[in-house]
């Protein structure tokens, strides 16, 4: 996978994706980043990218010329076609399914605004999508660049290591629930305990657990979510007991 990043501050991108699983991914040859500069494709001796809005306002509008020099630069530079994507607070949510389909793209170019946007002509002309990553307004469009870089590597085939594919997938088997408490050593701390039943080495048990736990936070923290799962009828009793005990806790 290629991803191109046009951004006033491109190397603040790649920068952000050169650790952890993103920077692995790039190792094993699975993904690589270019950062692309709208300024290297401005006119003149000020190289200006940006102007007044007209109807007036504060802040500055992007440019459409350098803007669509760069994405003709950007685009030329592989001859796979590419997935075009503006990052905005405008744009449809990111979701772990939208990560999952970009991950199955072989060529992404994520546009990243700055000041108060960019001329909506460009938008029109040249975009095929705009994403957003939540409902807040951020200074740039480059560390939802990041944050879109991040959810898709992790998804490339042979980015995570065994143990980081099966956390993965049992989070996406757990059918859009929040995840369940963890703990590890020390088994007694100052803090508390850790919940008998995972010392019990009675793995039914122990996955019947895990699963109330998530069912029961999630119904708490994220009730839209529950809404939206498909739960069995053993999710629904597990469910009505951890609300029980919510309200008349056990010798546990
Ligand atoms: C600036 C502004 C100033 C006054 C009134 C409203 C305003 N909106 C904005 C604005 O949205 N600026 C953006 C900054 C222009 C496009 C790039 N910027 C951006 C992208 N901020 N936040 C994002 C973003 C992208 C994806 N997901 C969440 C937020």
């Amino acid at each position: 996978m290629r991803i191109d990043v046009v951004s006033l501050f491109p190397e603040f991108v790649s920068q952000v994706a050169g650790h952890g699983v993103v920077g692995r991914a790039q190792e094993r040859g699975l993904l690589t980043i270019h950062g692309w500069n709208p300024r290297d494709h401005a006119e003149g001796n000020y190289r200006r990218v940006d102007d007044r809005p007209f109807g007036g306002g504060p802040g500055m509008v992007m440019l459409i010329d350098p803007l669509q020099a760069v994405l003709k630069a950007a685009r030329e530079a592989d001859p796979r076609p590419a997935h075009t994507i503006y990052m905005s607070p405008q744009g449809a949510p990111l979701t772990q399914a939208k990560a999952r389909e970009l991950a199955g793209r072989e060529r992404l170019i994520l546009l990243c605004g700055r000041y108060e946007g960019v001329d909506e002509r460009l938008l029109q002309a040249e975009v095929d999508e705009e994403l957003s990553i939540g409902d807040y307004v951020l200074s740039g469009g480059e560390l939802a660049a990041a944050v879109v870089i991040d959810a898709a590597a992790r998804l490339l085939p042979g980015a995570l290591n065994d143990a980081e594919s099966a956390a993965q997938d049992s989070f996406e088997g757990e059918g859009g629930l929040l995840d369940c408490p963890h703990y590890t050593r020390p088994l007694e701390h100052p803090l508390g305990g850790v919940p008998p039943v995972l010392l019990s080495g009675n793995h039914a048990e122990i996955a019947r657990w895990r699963r109330k736990q998530s069912l029961g936070r999630t119904w708490l923290r994220r009730p839209e979510l529950i809404d939206r799962a498909a739960l069995s009828k053993a999710d629904r009793a597990l469910l009505e007991a951890f609300l029980t005990e919510l309200v008349a806790p056990g010798p546990e």
